[in-house]
């Protein structure tokens, strides 16, 4: 008796197992993305494909690059039986169409990276949201910027600032304001930012923004440039190539780390591209994917709101840096 008994509760655990797995099988999460060409996007992914590998669902991974992508992203990720979805999406004040759209899906929402805001502006409190420290991150760029200038031996007073910019999105102004504050504190004069505001986010449109910028200014020898992102930065740098300022005449600090500011390292010369505040795919791919898992499988809500920190990397430091994070 005692041995059926045994066999009994053996089964038992067998089928408990195989019913986890089942249930993890049959859960299908999206993770859809504003600009997927972007290195930062596809490491998102890739962490997140190593969270959905770890667990046994399914990840979805969909590019959505204006409003009508998101629309019919949320669209199809109901149609396929998916639970939930994380984004990262193009456009903030899209925040309460997508609410509507993910709860007439029947999908539970969380955002990654950039927030949704209500009609009014304020950031829709009730979903999930997992971003960067955007103020503490943009400050130690303008730490990293005034610091190389002093080193540099620069005169604050005669040195020009590209503020690369896109006010549509909050932690994009949250980042360059924190760099103008440490710049402003630093003894930098409010008077040498010059404002490059960017159509898009991405190199190319940076470089056009800053090239009027230099243009305007083309008397001023030294440079620096800081921005939301890595990509910001690097088109500040181009246009200063462009025009002829020498890599030793420009400072530029990214935020990001990916394979953007890699490549740049990467280069057999230094470039204006100085530095980059590393920030964490791997906690805004994986562990946001978890979370999402954790909610639909244990009905575990993730945390209202987490930021996540960066730190500094230059040149010689990048490997180390992203070694440390986990993200090599
Ligand atoms: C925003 C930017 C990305 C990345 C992310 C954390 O979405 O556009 O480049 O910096 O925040």
């Amino acid at each position: 008796m005692l041995r059926i008994l045994k066999s009994f509760a053996a089964v038992g655990i067998a089928v408990g197992a195989l019913t986890a797995a089942a249930h993890a099988a049959d859960i299908k999460i999206g993770f859809v993305v504003k600009q997927p060409e972007e290195p930062w996007f596809q490491d998102e992914w890739k962490f997140a494909d190593i969270a959905a590998k770890e667990k046994g669902f399914t990840l979805v991974k969909i590019g959505a690059e204006d409003g009508e992508k998101v629309q019919s992203a949320i669209d199809n990720l109901g149609a396929q039986g998916a639970q939930g979805f994380i984004v990262c999406t193009p456009d903030v004040k899209l925040g309460p169409g997508i609410v509507a759209k993910a709860e007439a899906n029947g999908l539970k929402l969380m955002t990654v990276d950039d927030r949704l805001v209500n009609a009014d502006g304020t950031p829709i409190e009730s979903v999930p949201h997992m971003g960067i420290s955007a103020l503490k991150i943009g400050e130690a760029v303008g730490t990293a910027i005034a610091d190389e200038i002093k080193k540099r031996g620069w005169d604050m007073a005669s040195v020009g600032a590209i503020r690369v910019s896109y006010d549509q999105l909050p932690t994009a102004v949250d980042r360059v304001q924190g760099a103008i504050t440490s710049l402003k504190a630093a003894g930098f004069p409010e008077a040498n930012i010059f404002d490059a505001p960017q159509a898009k986010t991405d190199t190319e449109a940076a470089l056009n923004a800053a090239t009027v910028v230099l243009n305007k200014h083309a008397d001023v020898k030294h440079w620096v440039a800081f921005g939301l992102n890595d990509e910001a930065v690097l088109g500040a740098v181009r246009a200063s190539e462009t025009v002829g300022i020498a890599p030793e005449n420009f400072i530029g600090v990214g935020i990001g780390g990916a394979d953007s500011a890699i490549n740049e390292f990467k280069k057999p010369a230094a470039t204006g591209f100085f530095g980059t505040v590393i920030i964490s795919p791997k906690r805004h791919g994986y562990e946001t994917a978890l979370n999402m898992y954790d909610w639909v499988a244990n009905g575990k809500e993730p945390p209202a709101l987490t930021l996540t920190s960066g730190e500094l990397a230059l040149r010689d430091t990048y490997v180390q840096v992203r070694k440390s994070l986990g993200i090599e």
